[in-house]
């Protein structure tokens, strides 16, 4: 590949505390990585999308009528719901993109990835609280946890560090305090190749291994996918607004549902062709961090005009 071809990354993207707070715990909340007029961007496209889909009739993202999708886009589950999970949203709206492409986004999940990426999947959630929230026991509730790749498949190891090939940025658009219902998380389980189900019950007994994200606007909760997360109980009057790009090496499929138009197609400037496209190719191209200690790559990145980009 071309120098012009390759997208000016920050490696490493993490600082050696980030790097050794995800390998430790399989995730790290890394604040300030949008500004609040990002945040605000962002919300608003995402408001217009959800706005636009419930106008169309809360169209299946696995639907094969796709002429039935918004921009691409479809909703995990069709009935109305306090839970919008919209899918495939990568060519929604240019602001979507933004993220999608975003340096430091891309930059963190290729230093955990160990080479060059590609986008596997893009979503958002806007969810409030459950109708019957206040008749439901805290104690008694069960988080909807799940893993997106098993640990054997999904890790290796380099430079005595962790390694994952499938990662995911998920930033909250909208503040998370305790009630707010931030991702919650099973520590530690990205490494614990057993089955799930014990280490959910685990995790219920000494609820200390449930991690919550409890950050400020504008913050990337950055995970590997061998990590047990689900979404958290959200038990206030404010509404959660969160987007997320899933990264995988560049050999990987898309595994979304959405199809991108000739349109768009025709707008993905050559160095971000890996980026919506990847690559058939047995060669991963590593890049890995060789130095817990290395300092971070600290360059500010902004959300920016997607196609524009260095
Ligand atoms: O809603 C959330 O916070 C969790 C999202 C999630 O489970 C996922 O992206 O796999």
């Amino acid at each position: 590949m071309s120098a012009e071809e390759q997208m000016d990354l920050p490696f490493p993207a993490l600082t050696p505390a980030q790097r050794l707070h995800l390998d430790v715990f399989g995730y790290v909340v890394i604040e300030d990585t949008l500004t609040t007029q990002e945040c605000g961007v962002l919300i608003e496209a995402l408001q217009r999308l959800k706005h636009d889909l419930i106008e169309a009739g809360r169209p299946s993202s696995r639907t094969d009528e796709e002429e039935t999708k918004v921009r691409g886009a479809g909703l995990a589950d069709s009935r109305p719901a306090h839970h919008d999970f919209m899918r495939d949203i990568e060519q929604a709206d240019p602001a979507i993109t933004a993220y999608i492409t975003h340096p430091r986004m891309v930059g963190m999940a290729a230093e955990i990835i160990g080479g060059e990426v590609r986008m596997v999947e893009s979503n958002a959630h806007i969810n409030s609280r459950a109708p019957d929230w206040e008749a439901l026991d805290a104690d008694a509730h069960r988080f909807p946890f799940h893993r997106g790749t098993d640990v054997p498949f999904g890790s290796h190891s380099r430079h005595g560090l962790y390694h994952c090939n499938f990662v995911k940025t998920l930033t909250n658009l909208t503040d998370l305090g305790p009630d707010d219902g931030g991702t919650v998380v099973i520590a530690g389980s990205h490494k614990m190749d057993l089955p799930p189900e014990q280490l959910i019950e685990c995790a219920y007994q000494d609820r200390s291994l449930i991690h919550q994200v409890v950050a400020p606007a504008g913050s990337t909760l950055l995970f590997v996918e061998p990590l047990i997360h689900a979404t958290g109980r959200l038990i206030c009057e404010r509404e959660r607004v969160i987007i997320i790009t899933g990264y995988g090496p560049a050999q990987f499929p898309y595994w979304g549902d959405g199809e991108l138009t000739e349109e768009f197609k025709a707008q993905i400037p050559p160095n971000q062709h890996l980026l919506f496209h990847g690559r058939q190719n047995w060669n991963r191209r590593t890049l890995e961090r060789q130095d817990l200690m290395t300092p971070a790559d600290s360059r500010r990145f902004e959300l920016g005009e997607w196609n524009k980009r260095d």
